[in-house]
């Protein structure tokens, strides 16, 4: 199975909280994969990469991405048939530091009202850059949305930037306290938006998952 390249649709952005839960609220029971992450980390280019070039706009300044961006995409078997309709978000990024105190506090509000209503059916995508593991605001938003309860995989993006020797260990020796720090995420994966490294075992991770959560589970 695959998701279908190039063919997600972008349904819409949503900047307000009324717009948002308005729109849960009509989507309670949907399967869905959401991503996120502190700004710059990769959410759009991986979502690009994963879903067909210019699904998601990938910024040149950090913050970019402002609202809710939701897309729908499907998952083809063999022989190019629909298996099942999804729903895709792009979250904004958690821990800006540049940005007004107003704006940082609309963030906090959309991402309260999504975690809040949104379906148990999605599976969270965190996004984290592998230059810094360990972000204060990482390990903040883990105390944050544990009590969710969403299935949560963790993803190094920006492994084609650990260039040298020395880089690599850095993240490998805090593997660790990685380990320790999210343990209840269900899997970690290392990835490469730019250069491919990492994503047909996420692309499978994302398949295995709807599968789980398919409406036809055992037809599959
Ligand atoms: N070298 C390298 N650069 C990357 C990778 N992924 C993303 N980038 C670059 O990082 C910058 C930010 O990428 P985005 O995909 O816009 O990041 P984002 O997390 O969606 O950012 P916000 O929407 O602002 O929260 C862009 O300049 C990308 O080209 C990667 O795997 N490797
Ligand atoms: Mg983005």
């Amino acid at each position: 199975m695959n998701i279908q390249k190039g063919k997600t649709e972008f349904l819409m952005g949503i900047d307000t909280i009324e717009q948002l839960q308005t729109w849960l609220n009509e989507h309670h029971f949907i399967n869905g994969i959401a991503f996120i992450g502190r700004s710059n980390v990769g959410k759009s280019s991986l979502i690009n990469s994963l879903f067909g070039k210019g699904t998601a706009r990938v910024s040149k300044t950090p913050g970019r991405t402002r609202q809710v961006n939701i897309f729908s995409f499907k998952i083809e078997d063999n022989e190019k048939k629909t298996v099942e309709e999804f729903y895709l978000f792009d979250v904004p990024g958690y821990g800006h530091a540049d940005v007004s105190k107003e704006m940082a506090a609309n963030w906090q509000n959309l991402l309260d009202m999504f975690f809040n209503l949104c379906s148990e059916k999605i599976l969270l995508l965190n996004i984290q850059d592998s230059r810094h593991p360990l972000q204060e605001s990482d390990v903040q938003f883990h105390e944050y949305i544990k009590a969710f309860k969403l299935e949560t995989y963790l993803i190094f993006n920006k492994m084609d930037k650990l260039k040298t020797q020395s880089e690599r260990s850095k993240l490998k020796n805090k593997m660790p306290e990685i380990y320790k720090k999210f343990k209840w995420v269900k899997q970690i994966h290392f990835a490469s938006a730019e250069k491919g490294d990492g994503l047909p075992g996420l692309e499978l991770a994302i398949i295995n998952f709807s599968k789980k959560n398919s409406d036809m589970k055992g037809y599959l």
